[in-house]
């Protein structure tokens, strides 16, 4: 129950309208397999240790580590990967502070520019960085221009690193050549955010399935169906079948590219507008997109040990 607002600390205030993280989140019925990654998720701040940035578009609601590691565990993951919010910019301190109290538990993606040291990106990939992630969406971070983008690129190459991408449907055919130029794994966020009003076999999907067949190197996160819903229902009062509009299109992925996508929660949620789900009903979205347990074995495990922990693979 979201009854008490939850603080930003530091000489902040949160965005007018901010959606504070669930407290309290279900357990989810769906039992995810054992060694199961979250492979998408947020730290923010808290803002009183590790200051927001000041080019940011929004305020958060301070979303700790210990929070992040407790969510973990009550839901059943065994690790997670923990993505640079824009809300701290290209100051990676809170994302590896994380990654460094984990245990080995959690992976990060950054931020950076292309100015950055080599001791700098050899102490990320100490920490457990293993990827950057180029933001497209306006509302979210200013203009990067793309000889910018590429010059990082060839910071991170040499690390082996792979390349988060975070874009508006719309702006797939603007893009699509720019990204499959690049010599790196491509990680596409919330199935390059679909319009799940159009028709799941209609020309916009069939754009971006048809990148994902061209493009061996792309992969995709089947993720925040809690952003991506229009009709909902929403994962909220037990609700076990939530964001049914959003099942059609994250289903297609997985079943037709298994072994290149990826879940994650997106706990803490940035931006909701409508409502904040509860993340244990939102585990329970899993099995209707990935049915059967092949299928959610490697969205769950294979995939993100693969990309993320090789060296831990189970085979
Ligand atoms: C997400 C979504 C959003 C925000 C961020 O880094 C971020 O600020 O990722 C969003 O507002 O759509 O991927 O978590």
């Amino acid at each position: 129950m979201n009854d008490a607002a939850k603080p930003v600390t530091g000489p902040f205030e949160k965005t007018k309208g901010w959606l504070d993280w669930f407290e309290g989140p279900s357990k989810p019925s769906f039992s995810l397999p054992r060694g199961s990654v979250d492979a998408h998720c947020h730290v923010f701040g808290p803002g009183a240790e590790f200051p927001y940035a000041p080019e940011r578009k929004y305020t958060p609601c301070d979303a700790s580590k210990a929070r992040l590691f407790a969510l973990r565990d009550h839901l059943g993951f065994a690790r997670n990967v923990i993505v640079q919010a824009t809300c701290h910019g290209a100051d990676n301190s809170a994302m590896v502070d994380a990654l460094l109290s984990s245990g080995g538990k959690a992976r990060g993606i950054a931020t950076v520019r292309s100015d950055v040291s080599d001791a700098e990106l050899n102490r990320l990939h100490q920490a457990g960085v293993r990827g950057v992630r180029f933001n497209f969406v306006k509302r979210l971070v200013d203009f990067t221009p793309k000889e910018e983008l590429l010059a990082i690129t060839e910071r991170i190459i040499e690390h082996d690193w792979h390349i988060v991408v975070y874009f508006e449907a719309e702006d797939l055919p603007e893009l699509s050549d720019f990204l499959s130029s690049l010599p790196a794994t491509i990680v596409v966020d919330h199935m390059g955010r679909p319009d799940v009003t159009k028709p799941v076999d209609g020309p916009e999907f069939a754009g971006f399935l048809r990148f994902m067949d061209d493009y061996e190197n792309v992969w995709c996160k089947v993720t925040c169906p809690e952003r991506l819903s229009v009709s909902g229902p929403p994962a909220l009062n037990g609700e076990k079948n939530a964001y049914r509009d959003v099942v059609p299109f994250a289903r297609k992925v997985v079943e037709e590219f298994p072994d290149r996508v990826l879940w994650g929660t997106d706990w803490p949620h940035p931006n909701l507008k409508g409502h904040m789900p509860d993340d244990g009903l939102l585990v329970d979205f899993i099995p209707h997109i990935a049915p059967a347990a092949d299928l959610q074995d490697l969205l769950l495990v294979d995939n993100p040990m693969r990309l993320y922990w090789p060296e831990d693979r189970r085979r």
